[in-house]
Parts: structure tokens; C-alpha cells; sequence
């Protein structure tokens, strides 16, 4: 009996135990993702916000999740059905978070997968950057009257660029330009013809209009740098509220364009009383011109990036990855430079090139025990040093905003 009673205890602490351990496991790793897709279904169908979805995913970790790097339309279907499951889904979201995908980039991927629409991946025939274009110039004519010819042999399709990162389709007859780019889970569209513009996001066949500017007399759009400035603060205090950007100050402009440099124009703004706010607008010098809008705090660190096309669409600019070697230059000097020695980088002109990270010896503390080993990060741009709005440094190169290092 006693034999009988130690036998069942003995069981019954088994049982309590195995209970409890797979108890555990499962509550600490399953809700964590099947909260985070309730929450993404919502943002999805436009019920909560973006912001809540990135609180919970940081919450739960979101970030480990093990995703494939960009390099073709569909990096995130990874068994290529065309269509996006939870897994694939949650890696968008872990990408996300990391600064690998915009905002907006999230949004069409969450549209995508609760409709569970085809991405139209990997049916290049059927929905190649020649259809986005046509489905976008069929929109704008039905809805525009613009009168743009749609037959396909009038355009000419050229490459904006070596790797054919985007299409640009020039019209024979007509002074129409059509740029295609693809961007991960839509086409992004810009028609250009006589003093009208429209901009669009062209996905699974469907289109979404994100701006239209007609300049045809009488209604001639009023559109500066200034609009464009502005429009880029309204949109940095909306999307993020904690960089704390002044809304009305008294920006003093002062035109900052380099000598010699004629077709193009670029102007810093700074405002008294908000000593660590730089503002940087610059453009080409043509009908209608995308402003470019650089927006920094010296004293926080924060940094924003973003096109303002005359349409008053503000497209933020994400990071982009360089990976390569850290090395140094001028050691122990006073301009001693930290940086890496590029091996990998989605832009081809910077492979093989050295470029600082910051400016003198920033990064320094970080990147000294790294010396020689390979890391990545992510960072806003690349410019030439000391130039305006660029960093100090004894590389030629440097990128003086960086959102992240990953050894
Ligand atoms: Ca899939």
C-alpha cells in the first residue's frame, strides 16, 4: 500500500510537472503571435491604429522572427503560393519593426493577406510593370479625361537604372511619361504628362490614388518649397509625434545650393528658439519638381527622410542596409574616422567603397571591438563629407544618420 500511495505520488509530480512545463511553453510562445495577428487584422480593416501594432509586436518580440532580405517583388513569399500566410505575415511585421518596410509598405501587405488576395508575384505575365502602368493610365484616363493613348506599342520601355530597379515608358506620340516601380508588395506609378501629374499604387490589379496636381490654366497648382517643407512637419507630427517637431516656428531660410551646381536648388531652414532643428529642401529646377525633405535634431538624434511630390504626397524614404568591414582612418589623430569597407549593399555603386559611419570618432565606442569584423547598418543616405547636411569624417564617403547596427 505505502509502495502503491509513493508510486502515485511519484506520478502525479510527473504529470504535474509535464503539465506545468508544456503549460508554460505554450502560453509563452503561442498567444504572443496569435495576439499579434488579432491586432494586425484590425489595423488591416483600418479599426486600430499602426502605432498599437507596433507597441504589441515590440511587446512580444516580434523581431526575432527569421525573415528572407529584400532583392525581388516578393522576399516575404517564401513558398511561393502567391499569397501571403500568418508566418509570411508575421515576418513582414518583424521586418517592419526593424525599418526593413515602411509604413505604408505594411499597410498594402496587411490589405493583401486579410483579403487574401494573389500578390502577383509570380505571374509576371499577367501582372508585370507593363500592366501596372496600363491599369493606372486606364484609371486616370476614365477618371481625368487625359486622353493618354493606351495601345501598347506606342511606349517605349527603358530602365531608370543598371539593375532595372524601375521602368520608365515614354510615349511615342505624346508627351506622356509613365515611371513603374516596383516596391516589395505594389507598383508604384507616376504619370508625368503636359503640366499634370498623378501618383498611384498599383496592387493585385487594383488601384489606389495617393495624389493628382493639375497645372492647366486656370487652376494652377500653387506649390513651393515652403507647401513642401510644411507638408513634410505635418506629416513627421502625425506619424511621429514623439520627435517633438516644432509646428509653428519661424523657419529662417537660407539658400545653401553648392557652388557651381546649376538645375537644382537646395535650402536650410533653421528656427530661433529651436536650436536643434535643421530643415533641408532641395529640388530640380523644372516644372513641378518631387522636393526632397531632410529633417534632423542635432540634440536627439532624430532624423527623417521623405519625398514631397507636387501632387502633396509625402513618401517617407526608409533606411537601407550596408554590410561590410569596420575599418579605421586616421588613427589616432584628431579626425580618426570609424566606418566599414561596403561588401554588400542594395546599391551597386557603393560596393567595394569605404564609408564612415558618423562623423569622426561617434561610433568609436561601438565599433572599436568590432574592428575588422563584419557588420551591418542601416542608414538613411550617403553623401560625400562636409558636405551640407553631410557628417566630418576622413572617408570620402559617410553616412551620418544610421537607425541601427547588428553584429
Ligand atoms: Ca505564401
Amino acid at each position: 500500500m505505502r509502495k502503491l500511495i509513493s508510486f502515485m505520488v511519484a506520478v502525479l509530480a510527473l504529470s504535474l510537472a509535464l503539465g506545468g512545463c508544456i503549460g508554460q511553453d505554450w502560453f509563452s510562445s503561442r498567444p504572443a503571435p496569435a495576439q499579434l495577428l488579432e491586432r494586425a487584422r484590425e489595423v488591416g480593416r483600418g479599426v486600430a491604429p499602426l502605432a498599437e501594432l507596433r507597441g504589441l509586436a515590440l511587446q512580444v518580440g516580434g523581431t526575432g522572427i527569421e525573415i528572407k532580405g529584400p532583392g525581388n517583388l516578393c522576399p516575404f513569399d517564401t513558398d511561393g503560393d502567391d499569397k501571403l500566410s500568418d508566418e509570411e505575415m508575421l515576418s513582414i511585421i518583424a521586418a517592419w519593426i526593424k525599418g526593413e518596410l515602411t509604413d505604408e509598405e505594411v499597410l498594402t501587405a496587411l490589405r493583401l493577406w486579410i483579403e487574401e488576395t494573389p500578390l502577383g508575384c509570380y505571374d509576371y505575365g499577367f501582372f508585370g510593370p507593363e500592366d501596372a502602368r496600363d491599369i493606372a493610365v486606364t484609371y486616370v484616363n476614365t477618371l481625368y479625361e487625359t486622353g493618354i493613348h493606351t495601345w501598347p506599342g506606342c511606349w517605349l520601355e527603358e530602365c531608370v537604372d543598371v539593375l532595372c530597379r524601375a521602368y520608365k515608358y515614354t510615349h511615342g506620340d505624346q508627351d506622356w511619361t509613365v515611371t513603374v516601380v516596383p516596391v516589395r508588395f505594389y507598383y508604384l506609378v507616376t504619370i508625368r504628362g503636359p503640366l499634370v501629374l498623378w501618383d498611384g499604387k498599383v496592387y493585385a490589379g487594383k488601384v489606389e490614388e495617393l495624389g493628382w496636381a493639375d497645372a492647366r490654366p486656370p487652376s494652377v497648382v500653387e506649390f513651393d518649397r515652403l507647401a513642401a517643407r510644411d507638408l513634410a512637419i505635418e506629416y513627421i507630427s502625425e506619424h511621429e509625434p514623439s520627435s517633438g517637431i516644432p509646428q509653428d516656428a519661424d523657419w529662417r531660410e537660407e539658400e545653401v545650393t553648392p557652388p557651381g551646381v546649376v538645375g537644382s536648388a537646395l535650402y536650410r531652414y533653421t528656427a530661433a528658439g529651436f536650436g536643434g532643428w535643421r530643415i533641408w529642401v532641395s529640388y530640380p529646377i523644372v516644372p513641378l519638381p518631387e522636393y526632397r525633405v531632410e529633417v534632423a535634431n542635432f540634440v536627439t538624434g532624430f532624423y527623417w527622410q521623405g519625398a514631397v511630390r507636387p501632387t502633396g504626397v509625402v513618401e517617407p524614404i526608409p533606411t537601407f542596409i550596408i554590410e561590410g568591414i569596420v575599418t579605421v582612418k586616421a588613427r589616432g589623430s584628431r579626425s580618426e574616422s570609424w566606418g566599414i569597407r561596403v561588401t554588400y549593399t542594395w546599391y551597386p555603386e557603393y560596393h567595394g567603397k569605404e564609408v564612415g559611419l558618423k562623423s569622426y570618432t561617434e561610433m568609436k565606442p561601438k565599433l572599436e571591438k568590432l574592428e575588422g569584423k563584419k557588420i551591418r547598418a542601416w542608414v538613411y543616405k550617403i553623401c560625400r563629407s562636409f558636405t551640407e547636411g553631410c557628417c566630418a569624417s576622413a572617408f570620402e564617403l559617410c553616412a551620418p544618420y544610421i537607425s541601427a547596427i547588428e553584429e
